[in-house]
């Protein structure tokens, strides 16, 4: 009696382990910051729905630290960046946060701060999924000549 249950144990460990039965896949994790002291940051990575229902996702945390979804849109030919309430992430879609879209802006950075190599634990949260924790790992930001002129 005492093995049958210590097996159901490490059974339900290790379910809850395996990502839960969580529908949100996170892939390519990256927070860019322009140099070392830079004051704010840009979270990028590409989430997947595998589920048959559209999810939203409603809120980014870093503990510690300032954090929100926005979008960088070009207005009137200046690239302004808006706080985002919620992204659908359609049934079985993909939506991919890029340097001139969607990022996880993080403000406020003091030196020192999410030094370059540091991974930065963070929490997405979705109406359906849940909290899905992210591990992003801070880089420089690399130029690329599309968006030469972004701040994040
Ligand atoms: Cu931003």
């Amino acid at each position: 009696m005492q093995k049958l249950l210590s097996v159901a144990a490490i059974l339900m460990a290790t379910s809850a382990f395996a990502d839960g039965n969580s529908s949100i896949k996170i892939t390519e994790p990256t927070m860019f910051k322009a140099f070392e002291n830079a004051r704010a940051a840009g979270g990028y990575l590409v989430i997947s729905n595998t589920a048959a229902e559209d999810d939203l996702l409603l809120d980014v945390k870093i503990e510690g630290h300032m954090a929100m979804i926005h979008e960088s849109r070009e207005e009137d030919g200046i690239m302004r960046m808006l706080h985002v309430d919620a992204i659908s992430i359609p049934a079985e879609g993909v939506v991919e946060f890029v340097p001139g879209g969607f990022h996880v802006m993080v403000m406020g950075l003091k030196p020192g701060d999410l030094p370059f190599g540091e991974t930065v634990e963070a929490t997405l949260v979705f109406e359906i999924a849940g909290e899905v924790p992210v591990m992003f790992t801070v880089e420089p930001r690399k130029m690329d000549h599309k968006n030469q002129n972004m701040t994040n």
